[in-house]
């Protein structure tokens, strides 16, 4: 609304109660006397104009002496730090972590005393090769780093959700990140393993076979960061009172299961929302759909450590859930976005080495290796030793030390003594008591540099990870390693990883081989000892397996045109948010459609910019008029194919004919084609919809 201004040729609009004023150039100026506070310089100078540098007339060279243009940018300029050197692309959220039981008979660490207490918890996931800016849906580990505030010091869980690591000692591991990041002459491919180095490396190391077969599942493609498992991966000790030793390993479980997308699907996202698993988290947890996980612990002795197949010391192996069962003892939920992303998602630093009396480390070499690292890379991305000194680092606990000044120090001690012992009588002094107790393990050795032969199995746990996929899941895995290797240039390595598939799985290694088109299978590669054949299944291992038999969570792309059934609509509505999952509108314009009744339906994407990738299950409700218009639609077609094709539950009213024929998709083909013809065929629709997919539509599709 236009109102008079105080100077005559200027008007001023108050626009969302901010009172904004036309400068001479036509641009907008906020004025001080709106509801907002007055801009100052980072001094506390109020600033008058935040529009035009201080100038030796209107049109004549700008002043040094602009004091608030230098400072705005200057601080500009130094807005950037350094990404993390590894699992630069992340997203993070608050919430808390609540105990179930008290854990005393194991752990003297406070946060697992109390039942029902609940201790605030922030949470980073990450992609792991990618730069910041890179893709949500790349082929990749997903990082899943866990700060507990507990009353006795953070405790950090620097987790992944894949259970196991590519390399058995960590002096490997800038070798490994050299290798999978871009290339160095030519800076890509980004956020890919699908290159020469990569594979070189990895066939020239078979310890990470294992992880191979991991990675190459579904598992790198999450379908979002809330469908995904964790695992701290290591061996860790948890300390009781008594200081008795329990061995401990660390699984974080989804409430609303796993999931994942196809590869396919992951390329296309990749395109149509770069931010997908960003924009999920955020939308889940705005909506107050808070994503939850149970913290499930593996617990054993030395005996059962002594008596195992592998070492437990080895992070390129797990323990069966089959042979030790994963035990509830907490649950985490994410109730909050960070405020601001650079204070809180990337200043946030996570280290292995931040445990609290009652948790212990082993003698893991990999672990080992990452206390000195997480420490040490601090420094380099924050820029000072005082980067505990940033409220999201900070402990939630009464915390005491002599440690001082530095860059940007924001806290000191204060009073004359800043050293113990002192005669001031002045604190902190350590209490024996109270304090951090390492578990008093013997440890007698020559000091030599050697892999212990315990960790020589390099195949076994790998060919039981395949053979505990199902069908579909082998696949995907065969596919995975074709369309890597595909990319790989040099011969001689893709017969390299051939040789090591045969050691895993002869007819994965026949499958790749015959879709690479290399002829002459190489021989096994040597291993150091003979693989196993006798680990049992673990059906654990597989997604499909453990389907959650829900559809809660997920979201129902619903395309809609003009003249669609509003009734229909609405009931659909209903049975999907029912199931407690969502549902988009997806239009032919911007604006929506008018529905049968001559309501507005309201879109959220127009037809290009909501493909059915976006969407676990979709619904055409149109008219025949708008099927028809829609038909001649690439998008639209490509709606219904790749919906068609990534297996997904497809509902539709029988005006869709023409469109779901010009997508080459026959209306009755399978159990996953369900026609909103009838009443029932909503509750159809949702029931169905609790498998998340159709795999047994794969084959026909040739995925
Ligand atoms: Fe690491 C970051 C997880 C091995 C060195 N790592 C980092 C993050 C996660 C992991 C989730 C991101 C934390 C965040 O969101 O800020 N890393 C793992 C897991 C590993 C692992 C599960 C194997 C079990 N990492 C590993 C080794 C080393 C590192 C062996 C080095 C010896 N990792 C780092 C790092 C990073 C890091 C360079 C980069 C940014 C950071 O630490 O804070 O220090």
């Amino acid at each position: 609304m236009a109102q008079s201004s105080s100077r005559a040729s200027n008007k001023t609009t108050t626009v969302h109660d901010l009172k904004l004023e036309r400068g001479q150039g036509g641009e907008l100026h906020q004025t001080a006397e709106g509801d907002v506070p007055v801009m100052t310089t980072a001094n506390g100078v109020p600033v008058s104009d935040d529009q035009n540098t201080l100038k030796a007339g209107a049109r004549g060279p700008a002043l040094m002496e602009d004091f608030h243009f230098r400072e705005k940018m200057f601080h500009f300029d130094h807005e950037r730090i350094p990404e993390r050197v590894v699992h630069a692309r992340g997203y993070g959220a608050h919430g808390y972590f609540e105990t179930y039981d008290s854990l005393a008979k194991y752990t003297r660490a406070d946060l697992f005393q109390r039942p029902g207490e609940k201790t605030p918890a922030f949470v980073r996931f990450s992609t792991v090769a990618g730069s910041k800016g890179s893709a949500d849906l790349a082929r990749d580990v997903r990082g899943f780093a866990v700060k507990i505030y507990t009353q006795q010091g953070n405790w950090d869980l620097v987790g992944n959700n894949i259970p196991v690591f590519f390399i058995q000692d960590a002096i490997k591991f800038p070798d490994l990140i050299h290798a999978a990041k871009p290339e160095p002459d030519r800076d890509f491919p980004q956020a890919q393993t699908a290159h020469d180095n990569f594979w070189d490396f990895i066939s020239l190391t078979p310890e990470s076979m294992n992880m191979i077969m991991w990675i190459m599942s579904d598992r790198t493609i999450p379908r979002s960061l809330r469908f995904m498992e964790g695992f701290g991966v290591h061996t860790f000790r948890f300390l009781n009172d008594k200081d008795e030793s329990t061995f401990v390993k660390f699984h974080w479980k989804p409430k609303l299961g796993l999931q994942s997308v196809v590869w396919n699907e992951a390329l296309k996202i990749n395109g149509a929302d770069p931010d997908f698993h960003r924009r999920d988290l955020w939308d889940a947890i705005q909506s107050g759909n808070f994503p939850e996980w149970e913290l499930c612990v593996q617990l054993f002795d030395q005996e059962f450590a002594d008596n195992f197949d592998f070492d437990i010391l080895d992070a390129t192996k797990i323990i069966p859930e089959e042979i030790l069962k994963p035990i509830p003892v907490g649950r985490l939920v994410l109730d909050r976005m960070p405020d601001n992303f650079f204070a809180e998602t990337e200043q946030v630093a996570f280290m292995t080495q931040n445990v609290p009396d009652g948790i212990d480390f082993t003698n893991d070499p990999l672990l080992q290796g990452r206390n000195f690292s997480y420490l040490d890379t601090q420094l380099k991305r924050l820029g000072s030793t005082n980067f505990t000194h940033l409220p999201i680092n900070a402990p939630k606990c009464p915390f005491n030390h002599f440690q001082q000044d530095g860059h940007m120090a924001m806290r000191n001690p204060t009073g004359r003594a800043n050293y113990q012992p002192n005669s001031w009588g002045a604190g902190p002094r350590e209490s024996p008591q109270r304090g951090f107790r390492s578990y008093a393990e013997p440890m007698e050795g020559h000091k030599v540099r050697l892999r212990a032969e315990s960790f020589a199995d390099h195949y076994s746990q790998a060919r039981q990870f395949f053979n505990s996929q199902t069908v579909t899941e082998q696949r995907h895995i065969a596919m995975a390693l074709t369309f890597e290797l595909s990319k790989v240039e040099t011969p001689a390595i893709r017969e390299r990883m051939l040789s090591h598939l045969l050691n895993i799985d002869e007819a994965l290694a026949t499958a790749v081989a015959d879709k690479l088109g290399v002829k002459d299978m190489p021989k096994p590669a040597d291993s150091a000892v003979p693989v196993r054949d006798d680990l049992a299944a673990s059906p654990a291992l597989s997604i499909i397996e453990r389907g959650p038999d829900s559809f809660k969570g997920r979201k129902v792309g619903v395309l809609v045109s003009n003249g669609a059934d509003a009734k229909l609509l609405k009931k659909l509505q209903d049975a999907i948010e029912k199931e407690g999952a969502m549902m988009e509108i997806i239009a032919p314009k911007v604006s929506g459609a008018e529905a049968d009744d001559g309501t507005m339906i309201a879109g959220k994407h127009m037809i290009d910019g909501g493909p059915s990738v976006l969407f676990d299950a979709v619904a055409l409700v149109l008219s025949a008029e708008g099927a028809e218009l829609l038909a001649g639609e690439a998008a639209a077609r490509d709606f219904v194919a790749d919906a068609f094709a990534h297996c997904k539950f497809i509902a539709f009213t029988p005006e869709a004919a023409p469109l779901l024929a010009k997508a080459s998709v026959e209306m009755d083909v399978d159990e996953g084609m369900i026609s909103l013809a009838d009443a029932k065929s909503i509750d159809t629709f949702i029931t169905s919809c609790r498998k998340l997919r159709l795999w047994a539509r794969e084959k026909s599709v040739k995925l």
